[in-house]
C-alpha cells in the first residue's frame, strides 16, 4: 500500500475532507436560519459567524469529547461539532420540545453537560471567569482536560475578561482563550474600542502567550489550537489565539449593517475561508468535482433533515415549564 499522505500537522486526506465538511455544513447552517428568520420561523435572535466558520473548525476539530468549550452567540458551529444533532439545534432555533432547552430560552443560552459544552448568559465575556473555573477544576483533579473559550473581540473590552485571563495566568490553567476578532463590536469597529491592534497581546500582561493569526485560514488555527492544547495538557497553562476574521452578516440578522462599507465586505468576502480551503485541497488532490458534489450533497441532505425536523417538532407544552429546576 503506498504511505499515507498527511499534512505537516499529520492530517490524513479523509481528516482534511472531514474539516472541508464541517465548513460547508456550519456555514449551510447558518445560511439556512438566515432564511428562515425571515419567513418567520426561528424563535431566537439569531447571530451568523457566515465568513467566521475556520475558527469553530479549527479549534473544534481534534477537540476530546472530555474536553469543554465555552461558546459565545456566534458559535452554534462549535455545538454541532462537539455533537450536537443538526436536528436538535435546528429545534433549538425554533424553540421545540426537542430543542437543547426544550423551547424554554431564546435559544442561545444552552448548555450540554453530557457533550462538555457550558451554556453562556448574555452578559459578554461572562463566561471566560467561567471557563477558567472550570479549568481549575481540571487542574485539581489531575486531568488532562482543557477548555475552550470563545469571545470576540468586544468582549475583551470588559472587566471579565482580564480576570478571566489573570486568575489562567496565575494558576497556570488548562485553559485556550479563542478571540474571534471580526472587526466589530455590534455597530462599533475595532479602532473606537481599543488603542492597540492585536488583542493577542493582552496576555502577556497576565504572563503567558498570545499569538495573532489568520482567522479564515482553517489549518492556520488548527495548528495553532493544537500547539496550545498539547501546551495546556502538559500542564503549561493558558494561551490566547486571536483570529482575524469578519463576519459577513449584520450583528445579528435584524442588523442591516449600515455602519459598514460594501467595499469593505467585498475585500472580506475574498478572502472567504471556504474557497481558500477548496484550492488547497485541490491542489493536493484531496478535493475533486465528484467529492465536492458529495459533500454538497450531505450537507444539503443534513440541513433539510433538520429543518423537516423542527418543523414538525411539537411546542413545548406549558407544564414543561417549571420542569428541570435545580430549586
Ligand atoms: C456586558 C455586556 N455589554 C453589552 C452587551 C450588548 N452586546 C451584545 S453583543 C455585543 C457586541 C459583541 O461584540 P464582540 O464581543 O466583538 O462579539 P461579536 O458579536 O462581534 O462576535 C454587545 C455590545 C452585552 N450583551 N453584555
Amino acid at each position: 500500500m503506498p504511505p499515507i499522505k498527511r499534512t505537516k500537522f499529520k492530517l490524513t486526506p479523509e481528516q482534511l475532507l472531514e474539516m472541508f465538511h464541517w465548513l460547508k455544513l456550519i456555514r449551510a447552517f447558518d445560511e439556512r436560519l438566515s432564511v428562515l428568520v425571515k419567513q418567520g420561523k426561528v424563535r431566537s435572535g439569531v447571530y451568523t459567524g457566515i465568513g467566521q466558520e475556520a475558527i469553530i473548525v479549527g479549534t473544534g476539530y481534534g477537540l476530546r469529547s472530555d474536553d469543554w468549550i465555552c461558546p459565545l452567540h456566534r458559535d452554534l458551529g462549535a455545538f454541532l461539532m462537539k455533537g450536537v444533532e443538526p436536528r436538535t439545534m435546528m429545534s433549538q432555533m425554533f424553540a421545540k420540545a426537542t430543542g437543547l432547552s426544550k423551547g424554554r430560552d431564546s435559544a442561545l443560552h444552552s448548555g450540554v453537560n453530557e457533550l462538555g459544552i457550558f451554556g453562556n448568559t448574555s452578559m459578554l465575556g461572562a463566561n471566560l471567569p467561567v471557563a477558567a473555573g472550570l479549568a481549575y477544576t481540571m487542574k485539581m483533579e489531575r486531568s488532562d482536560n482543557v477548555v475552550v473559550a470563545y469571545f470576540g473581540e468586544g468582549a475583551s473590552n470588559v472587566g471579565d475578561f482580564h480576570e478571566a485571563l489573570n486568575f489562567a495566568g496565575v494558576q497556570q490553567l488548562p485553559v485556550v482563550f479563542i478571540c474571534e476578532n471580526n472587526q466589530y463590536a455590534y455597530s462599533v469597529p475595532l479602532e473606537k474600542t481599543m488603542a492597540i491592534d492585536d488583542v493577542a497581546i493582552r496576555a502577556e500582561g497576565y504572563g503567558f502567550d498570545g499569538v495573532a493569526i489568520n482567522g479564515n485560514d482553517v489549518l492556520a488555527v488548527y495548528q495553532a489550537t493544537q500547539g496550545a492544547l498539547a501546551r495546556a495538557r502538559s500542564g503549561d497553562g493558558p494561551t490566547l489565539i486571536e483570529c482575524k476574521t469578519y463576519r459577513w452578516h449584520g450583528h445579528s440578522e435584524h442588523d442591516k449593517a449600515f455602519y459598514r462599507t460594501d467595499e469593505e465586505l467585498a475585500m472580506w468576502k475574498s478572502r472567504d475561508p471556504i474557497p481558500t480551503f477548496t484550492t488547497y485541497l485541490r491542489a493536493r488532490h484531496v478535493l475533486d468535482d465528484e467529492k465536492l458534489k458529495d459533500v454538497e450533497a450531505r450537507v444539503k441532505q443534513t440541513i433539510d433533515e433538520a429543518v423537516d425536523f423542527a418543523a414538525n417538532a411539537p411546542d413545548p407544552s406549558p407544564g414543561d415549564a417549571i420542569t428541570d429546576l435545580y430549586a
